[in-house]
């Protein structure tokens, strides 16, 4: 079992790494971001993937220094990358909540000269479950640096609809339990086609996660959601593998 003191010691010993997903714009096909998946390389045990080790560092705190490596990491690497593609970084709600947000954000792009406007920071519905005036500051002062917001697992939640009111995201990403049974399932199918319906009326970039095989990302397309990320693309992978996930056709 995971001890608070292993992951001290982790951060202490530098084994966390950013690995990156590509998202492809789903009418050009061309890789216009990627995700930023925190993993842990741990010297026994090998890759360790963040359900593993996230909800023990959110219970400790520590979420807020792994948090600020992996913002300050992936900023690095981006701004080494060509400048139309931008990067998303995951938040904790307990980053969220943590006053030195918007400093630790300034901070990263700072150090690494990464435009603010090439940076996504995804959150989940349970940040806007408070619905506090504090969340919603953040959210406008994080927009008005230049960095968008993403609403990440959409549909999984409880009241999704009314976090749309609550504040203008840029992107809402479709959680992969949609996308995974687009072609078995009819229900699945009209989910997909309300909340990218939604996505256009409300000018927001949705973006389907998950997408392992050709018949979803077709389904995908033909209901004009704007973007796709999955299995069928890439796996996440290391910094190192950028270049080439950014040189396949697709
Ligand atoms: O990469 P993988 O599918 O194993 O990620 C599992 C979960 O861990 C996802 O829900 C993802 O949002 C979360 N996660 C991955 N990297 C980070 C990170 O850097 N910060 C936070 N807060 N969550 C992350
Ligand atoms: O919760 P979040 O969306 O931030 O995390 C994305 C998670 O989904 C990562 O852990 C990533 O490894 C995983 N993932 C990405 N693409 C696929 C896919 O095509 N299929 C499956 N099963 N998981 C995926
Ligand atoms: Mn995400
Ligand atoms: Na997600």
């Amino acid at each position: 079992r995971l001890l608070e003191m292993d992951l001290r010691a982790a951060l202490q010993r530098d084994e966390f790494e950013a690995y990156y997903q590509p998202i492809r714009d789903v009418a050009s096909g061309r890789v216009v971001a990627f995700e930023a998946l925190l993993r842990w390389n741990h010297p026994q045990r090998g890759l360790i993937a963040p359900i593993d080790f996230i909800p023990l560092a959110e219970e400790t705190g520590l979420i807020l220094q792994l948090g600020e490596f992996v913002l300050r990491s992936a900023c690095t690497d981006a701004a080494t990358w060509p400048d139309d593609v931008d990067l998303a970084v995951n938040l904790s709600p307990v980053q969220f909540k943590n006053p030195n947000l918007i400093a630790s954000v300034t901070a990263a792009l700072a150090v690494s000269g990464l435009d603010a406007r090439r940076l996504e920071l995804e959150i989940t519905e349970s940040v806007l479950l408070q619905n506090s005036e504090a969340t919603l500051t953040t959210l406008h002062e994080l927009r008005a640096m230049g960095v968008r917001i993403s609403l990440d697992d959409f549909g999984t939640g409880y009241s999704s609809l009314s976090y749309l009111r609550s504040f203008p995201f840029d992107k809402i990403k479709i959680d992969r339990s949609f996308v995974s049974e687009l072609a078995t399932r009819e229900d699945s199918m009209a989910i997909i086609r309300a909340v990218t319906g939604l996505g256009r009326s409300l000018g927001i970039v949705t973006t389907a996660e998950g997408v392992e095989n050709d018949v979803q990302l077709e389904l995908l397309r033909r209901e004009g959601c704007t973007q796709a990320q999955g299995y069928l693309f890439s796996k996440p992978r290391p910094a190192s593998d950028v270049a080439m996930m950014l040189n396949r056709p697709r």
